[in-house]
Protein backbone atom coordinates (compact mmCIF):
# COMPACT_ATOMS: atom_id res chain seq x y z
CA UNK A 1 0.00 0.00 0.00
CA UNK A 2 1.16 3.92 -0.42
CA UNK A 3 1.85 5.61 2.38
CA UNK A 4 -0.55 7.46 3.98
CA UNK A 5 0.31 10.76 6.26
CA UNK A 6 -1.95 11.43 9.43
CA UNK A 7 -1.80 14.41 10.86
CA UNK A 8 -4.06 16.32 13.58
CA UNK A 9 -4.32 19.90 13.86
CA UNK A 10 -7.19 22.33 15.28
CA UNK A 11 -8.54 25.44 13.92
CA UNK A 12 -10.29 26.37 17.28
CA UNK A 13 -9.19 28.65 20.01
CA UNK A 14 -9.79 28.37 23.60
CA UNK A 15 -10.15 31.92 24.43
CA UNK A 16 -13.67 33.29 25.37
CA UNK A 17 -14.93 33.73 22.05
CA UNK A 18 -15.43 30.19 21.39
CA UNK A 19 -16.50 28.76 24.66
CA UNK A 20 -19.33 26.61 22.55
CA UNK A 21 -16.24 24.91 21.07
CA UNK A 22 -13.85 23.79 23.62
CA UNK A 23 -12.77 20.94 23.52
CA UNK A 24 -12.49 19.73 20.00
CA UNK A 25 -8.61 20.30 19.61
CA UNK A 26 -8.62 17.12 22.05
CA UNK A 27 -10.35 15.02 19.54
CA UNK A 28 -7.25 14.38 17.72
CA UNK A 29 -5.18 13.20 20.73
CA UNK A 30 -8.08 10.59 21.83
CA UNK A 31 -7.97 9.17 18.04
CA UNK A 32 -4.61 8.58 18.12
CA UNK A 33 -4.21 7.51 21.72
CA UNK A 34 -6.97 5.11 21.14
CA UNK A 35 -4.28 3.27 18.87
CA UNK A 36 -5.34 4.53 15.25
CA UNK A 37 -1.60 4.53 13.85
CA UNK A 38 -1.13 0.91 15.04
CA UNK A 39 -4.02 -0.10 13.88
CA UNK A 40 -3.44 1.62 9.97
CA UNK A 41 0.29 -0.25 9.87
CA UNK A 42 -1.53 -3.48 11.07
CA UNK A 43 -3.55 -2.64 7.81
CA UNK A 44 -0.03 -2.77 6.15
CA UNK A 45 0.02 1.23 5.68
CA UNK A 46 2.77 2.97 5.55
CA UNK A 47 2.06 5.58 7.88
CA UNK A 48 4.65 9.22 8.70
CA UNK A 49 2.93 10.80 11.30
CA UNK A 50 2.81 14.06 11.39
CA UNK A 51 2.30 14.71 15.23
CA UNK A 52 -0.48 17.06 16.30
CA UNK A 53 0.63 20.59 14.70
CA UNK A 54 0.52 23.79 17.57
CA UNK A 55 -0.36 26.86 16.83
CA UNK A 56 0.35 30.01 18.53
CA UNK A 57 -3.10 30.93 19.58
CA UNK A 58 -4.06 34.73 19.21
CA UNK A 59 -5.36 36.26 21.90
CA UNK A 60 -9.00 36.90 21.65
CA UNK A 61 -8.70 40.80 22.25
CA UNK A 62 -6.06 40.28 19.10
CA UNK A 63 -8.18 38.34 17.03
CA UNK A 64 -11.71 40.41 17.19
CA UNK A 65 -14.56 39.17 14.79
CA UNK A 66 -14.25 40.28 11.75
CA UNK A 67 -18.32 41.04 10.57
CA UNK A 68 -19.73 38.00 12.40
CA UNK A 69 -16.80 35.63 11.79
CA UNK A 70 -15.61 34.42 15.17
CA UNK A 71 -12.21 33.71 15.64
CA UNK A 72 -10.93 34.52 12.09
CA UNK A 73 -7.35 35.28 12.17
CA UNK A 74 -6.22 32.17 14.18
CA UNK A 75 -8.79 29.92 11.83
CA UNK A 76 -7.21 31.41 8.41
CA UNK A 77 -3.48 31.04 9.74
CA UNK A 78 -4.07 27.49 11.15
CA UNK A 79 -5.67 26.71 7.90
CA UNK A 80 -3.34 28.40 5.53
CA UNK A 81 -0.48 25.92 7.33
CA UNK A 82 -2.93 22.89 7.04
CA UNK A 83 -3.57 23.47 3.40
CA UNK A 84 0.17 23.92 2.80
CA UNK A 85 0.39 20.53 4.56
CA UNK A 86 -1.96 18.25 2.78
CA UNK A 87 -1.12 19.72 -0.55
CA UNK A 88 2.96 18.78 -0.20
CA UNK A 89 2.30 15.41 1.08
CA UNK A 90 -0.71 14.84 -2.02
CA UNK A 91 1.87 15.88 -4.80
CA UNK A 92 4.47 13.26 -2.74
CA UNK A 93 1.68 10.82 -3.78
CA UNK A 94 0.85 10.18 -0.19
CA UNK A 95 -2.89 9.71 1.12
CA UNK A 96 -3.40 12.54 3.70
CA UNK A 97 -5.64 11.85 6.47
CA UNK A 98 -6.43 15.01 8.43
CA UNK A 99 -7.93 14.28 12.40
CA UNK A 100 -9.81 17.26 13.37
CA UNK A 101 -10.45 19.32 15.01
CA UNK A 102 -13.23 21.52 14.13
CA UNK A 103 -14.48 21.03 10.43
CA UNK A 104 -13.28 24.45 9.46
CA UNK A 105 -10.62 22.85 8.76
CA UNK A 106 -11.71 22.17 5.79
CA UNK A 107 -10.98 25.13 4.04
CA UNK A 108 -7.24 24.34 4.68
CA UNK A 109 -7.19 20.37 3.60
CA UNK A 110 -9.28 20.56 0.85
CA UNK A 111 -7.68 23.78 -0.71
CA UNK A 112 -4.48 21.34 0.09
CA UNK A 113 -6.38 18.39 -2.29
CA UNK A 114 -7.30 20.85 -4.97
CA UNK A 115 -4.05 22.23 -5.20
CA UNK A 116 -2.65 18.86 -6.08
CA UNK A 117 -5.27 17.63 -7.87
CA UNK A 118 -7.31 20.44 -9.29
CA UNK A 119 -9.99 17.80 -10.64
CA UNK A 120 -10.49 16.23 -7.65
CA UNK A 121 -13.97 16.15 -6.33
CA UNK A 122 -15.63 16.34 -2.54
CA UNK A 123 -17.70 14.06 -0.80
CA UNK A 124 -19.32 15.82 2.13
CA UNK A 125 -20.65 13.78 4.98
CA UNK A 126 -22.52 15.79 7.68
CA UNK A 127 -25.90 16.64 9.31
CA UNK A 128 -24.86 20.35 8.44
CA UNK A 129 -23.81 21.86 5.02
CA UNK A 130 -21.24 24.24 6.00
CA UNK A 131 -21.99 26.69 3.37
CA UNK A 132 -22.89 29.14 5.76
CA UNK A 133 -21.36 32.18 4.02
CA UNK A 134 -20.04 35.96 6.24
CA UNK A 135 -23.39 36.90 4.82
CA UNK A 136 -26.39 34.41 5.89
CA UNK A 137 -24.25 33.09 9.45
CA UNK A 138 -25.96 33.37 12.61
CA UNK A 139 -23.41 31.83 15.15
CA UNK A 140 -20.26 33.08 13.13
CA UNK A 141 -19.02 30.10 14.04
CA UNK A 142 -16.25 29.31 10.88
CA UNK A 143 -16.98 25.41 10.97
CA UNK A 144 -20.40 26.42 9.33
CA UNK A 145 -18.58 28.06 6.76
CA UNK A 146 -15.54 26.30 5.25
CA UNK A 147 -17.65 25.42 1.77
CA UNK A 148 -18.81 29.24 1.26
CA UNK A 149 -15.00 29.95 0.72
CA UNK A 150 -13.95 26.87 -1.14
CA UNK A 151 -16.31 27.42 -3.40
CA UNK A 152 -15.81 31.83 -3.38
CA UNK A 153 -19.33 32.66 -2.22
CA UNK A 154 -18.23 35.41 0.06
CA UNK A 155 -17.66 38.05 -2.58
CA UNK A 156 -15.04 35.73 -3.67
CA UNK A 157 -13.35 36.45 -0.53
CA UNK A 158 -13.14 39.71 -0.52
CA UNK A 159 -12.27 39.18 2.84
CA UNK A 160 -8.38 40.03 3.38
CA UNK A 161 -7.81 37.45 6.05
CA UNK A 162 -9.46 34.74 4.12
CA UNK A 163 -7.97 35.69 0.86
CA UNK A 164 -5.45 32.93 0.36
CA UNK A 165 -8.35 30.45 0.28
CA UNK A 166 -8.84 29.76 -4.02
CA UNK A 167 -12.21 29.69 -4.78
CA UNK A 168 -11.55 26.62 -6.50
CA UNK A 169 -14.28 23.93 -5.84
CA UNK A 170 -16.78 23.61 -8.55
CA UNK A 171 -20.55 23.49 -7.35
CA UNK A 172 -20.90 20.30 -9.41
CA UNK A 173 -17.97 18.72 -7.63
CA UNK A 174 -19.07 18.59 -4.62
CA UNK A 175 -21.67 16.37 -3.06
CA UNK A 176 -23.24 15.98 0.46
CA UNK A 177 -24.77 12.66 2.37
CA UNK A 178 -26.12 13.13 6.20
CA UNK A 179 -27.48 16.58 6.25
CA UNK A 180 -30.50 16.97 8.25
CA UNK A 181 -29.94 20.55 9.77
CA UNK A 182 -29.63 23.22 7.31
CA UNK A 183 -30.36 26.96 7.86
CA UNK A 184 -33.06 28.95 5.73
CA UNK A 185 -29.85 30.60 4.13
CA UNK A 186 -27.71 27.90 3.45
CA UNK A 187 -30.63 26.17 1.47
CA UNK A 188 -30.74 28.81 -1.04
CA UNK A 189 -27.09 28.96 -1.20
CA UNK A 190 -27.58 25.00 -2.09
CA UNK A 191 -30.76 25.43 -4.67
CA UNK A 192 -29.08 28.68 -6.39
CA UNK A 193 -26.02 26.87 -6.71
CA UNK A 194 -27.46 23.40 -8.18
CA UNK A 195 -25.78 21.66 -5.65
CA UNK A 196 -26.65 17.98 -4.63
CA UNK A 197 -27.06 16.96 -1.59
CA UNK A 198 -28.74 13.53 -0.03
CA UNK A 199 -30.46 14.48 3.24
CA UNK A 200 -31.52 11.82 5.79
CA UNK A 201 -34.96 12.00 3.65
CA UNK A 202 -33.01 10.27 0.65
CA UNK A 203 -31.28 7.57 3.03
CA UNK A 204 -34.43 6.18 4.46
CA UNK A 205 -35.98 6.33 1.05
CA UNK A 206 -33.67 4.88 -1.11
CA UNK A 207 -30.71 2.92 1.09
CA UNK A 208 -27.49 4.30 2.03
CA UNK A 209 -26.16 1.85 -1.29
CA UNK A 210 -28.71 3.42 -3.92
CA UNK A 211 -27.17 6.62 -2.59
CA UNK A 212 -23.82 6.59 -2.37
CA UNK A 213 -23.95 5.51 -5.71
CA UNK A 214 -26.08 8.35 -6.83
CA UNK A 215 -23.02 10.62 -5.47
CA UNK A 216 -20.52 9.20 -7.34
CA UNK A 217 -22.46 9.24 -10.38
CA UNK A 218 -23.19 12.70 -9.63
CA UNK A 219 -19.47 13.93 -8.53
CA UNK A 220 -17.41 11.33 -10.36
CA UNK A 221 -19.47 9.59 -13.34
CA UNK A 222 -16.45 7.38 -14.62
CA UNK A 223 -15.12 7.05 -11.46
CA UNK A 224 -11.74 8.49 -12.42
CA UNK A 225 -11.57 11.90 -10.74
CA UNK A 226 -9.69 11.78 -7.63
CA UNK A 227 -12.06 11.94 -4.30
CA UNK A 228 -11.33 14.39 -1.44
CA UNK A 229 -13.53 12.60 1.69
CA UNK A 230 -14.61 14.73 4.26
CA UNK A 231 -16.51 13.00 7.27
CA UNK A 232 -18.03 14.54 10.36
CA UNK A 233 -18.62 12.33 12.99
CA UNK A 234 -21.83 14.63 13.22
CA UNK A 235 -23.13 12.58 10.68
CA UNK A 236 -23.74 10.04 12.42
CA UNK A 237 -26.45 9.79 14.87
CA UNK A 238 -25.77 10.82 18.70
CA UNK A 239 -26.40 7.43 19.78
CA UNK A 240 -23.58 6.54 17.56
CA UNK A 241 -21.43 9.05 18.06
CA UNK A 242 -22.28 11.50 21.63
CA UNK A 243 -19.01 13.25 21.46
CA UNK A 244 -19.12 16.16 18.75
CA UNK A 245 -19.75 19.60 19.56
CA UNK A 246 -23.21 19.33 17.31
CA UNK A 247 -25.41 16.73 17.38
CA UNK A 248 -28.63 16.32 15.59
CA UNK A 249 -30.92 13.54 16.19
CA UNK A 250 -31.85 11.17 13.32
CA UNK A 251 -28.27 10.37 11.56
CA UNK A 252 -26.39 7.57 9.76
CA UNK A 253 -26.26 4.65 11.58
CA UNK A 254 -22.65 2.69 12.57
CA UNK A 255 -22.88 0.80 9.15
CA UNK A 256 -24.59 3.29 7.10
CA UNK A 257 -21.22 5.92 8.06
CA UNK A 258 -19.04 2.84 7.77
CA UNK A 259 -20.88 1.58 4.63
CA UNK A 260 -19.71 5.14 2.57
CA UNK A 261 -16.54 4.63 3.94
CA UNK A 262 -15.79 1.34 2.50
CA UNK A 263 -18.13 1.98 -0.63
CA UNK A 264 -15.79 5.01 -1.13
CA UNK A 265 -12.15 3.09 -0.80
CA UNK A 266 -13.85 0.51 -3.52
CA UNK A 267 -13.88 3.13 -6.30
CA UNK A 268 -9.67 3.47 -5.73
CA UNK A 269 -10.13 7.04 -6.11
CA UNK A 270 -9.68 8.43 -2.52
CA UNK A 271 -6.65 10.70 -2.14
CA UNK A 272 -7.38 12.50 0.95
CA UNK A 273 -9.26 12.00 4.14
CA UNK A 274 -10.81 14.28 7.24
CA UNK A 275 -12.08 13.07 9.97
CA UNK A 276 -13.65 16.19 12.10
CA UNK A 277 -15.95 17.60 15.01
CA UNK A 278 -14.61 14.38 17.34
CA UNK A 279 -14.92 16.38 20.83
CA UNK A 280 -14.04 14.36 23.95
CA UNK A 281 -14.90 17.18 26.52
CA UNK A 282 -18.63 16.92 25.60
CA UNK A 283 -19.24 13.93 26.74
CA UNK A 284 -19.04 11.22 29.85
CA UNK A 285 -15.94 8.81 29.88
CA UNK A 286 -17.93 5.68 27.64
CA UNK A 287 -19.18 7.90 25.57
CA UNK A 288 -15.79 9.57 24.57
CA UNK A 289 -15.02 5.91 24.23
CA UNK A 290 -17.37 4.95 21.85
CA UNK A 291 -16.85 8.15 20.05
CA UNK A 292 -13.49 7.84 19.34
CA UNK A 293 -13.60 3.99 18.46
CA UNK A 294 -15.83 4.78 16.27
CA UNK A 295 -13.51 6.96 14.29
CA UNK A 296 -10.60 5.30 14.12
CA UNK A 297 -13.29 2.62 12.97
CA UNK A 298 -14.24 4.58 10.05
CA UNK A 299 -10.46 5.82 9.12
CA UNK A 300 -9.87 2.07 8.85
CA UNK A 301 -12.93 1.64 6.76
CA UNK A 302 -11.75 4.30 4.37
CA UNK A 303 -8.85 2.45 4.30
CA UNK A 304 -9.72 -0.25 2.66
CA UNK A 305 -10.34 -2.87 5.99
CA UNK A 306 -12.62 -5.40 5.19
CA UNK A 307 -15.09 -7.33 6.76
CA UNK A 308 -14.01 -10.49 5.42
N1 LIG B 1 -25.38 25.94 10.55
C1 LIG B 1 -24.93 26.23 11.90
C2 LIG B 1 -23.94 27.37 11.90
O1 LIG B 1 -23.54 27.84 10.83
O2 LIG B 1 -23.54 27.81 12.99
C3 LIG B 1 -24.34 24.98 12.55
C4 LIG B 1 -23.05 24.54 11.96
C5 LIG B 1 -22.49 23.31 12.62
C6 LIG B 1 -21.25 22.89 11.85
C7 LIG B 1 -20.76 21.54 12.25
C8 LIG B 1 -19.43 21.18 11.85
O3 LIG B 1 -20.61 20.65 11.12
MN1 LIG C 1 -16.91 22.52 15.27
MN1 LIG D 1 -19.19 19.80 9.51
MN1 LIG E 1 -21.65 18.87 11.30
Amino acid sequence: MAASDVHSGDSNTKNALSVDKVGVDEGPIHLVEAGLIDQLTGMDWKVNFDGHHQFEEITAEDDPPIGKLKNPRFVSRVCESVAKVVEGHAKKGELPVTLGGDHSLAMGTISGTLAAYPDACVIWIDAHADINTAETTDSGNIHGMPVSFLMGLNGNNNIPEFSWVKPALKSNRIVYIGLRDVDAGEKRILKENGIRAFSMHEVDKYGIGKVVESALDHVNPNRDRPIHLSFDVDALDPSVAPSTGTPVRGGLTFREGHYICEAIWETGCLVALDLMEVNPSLADAASVQQTVAVGCSLVRAALGETLL
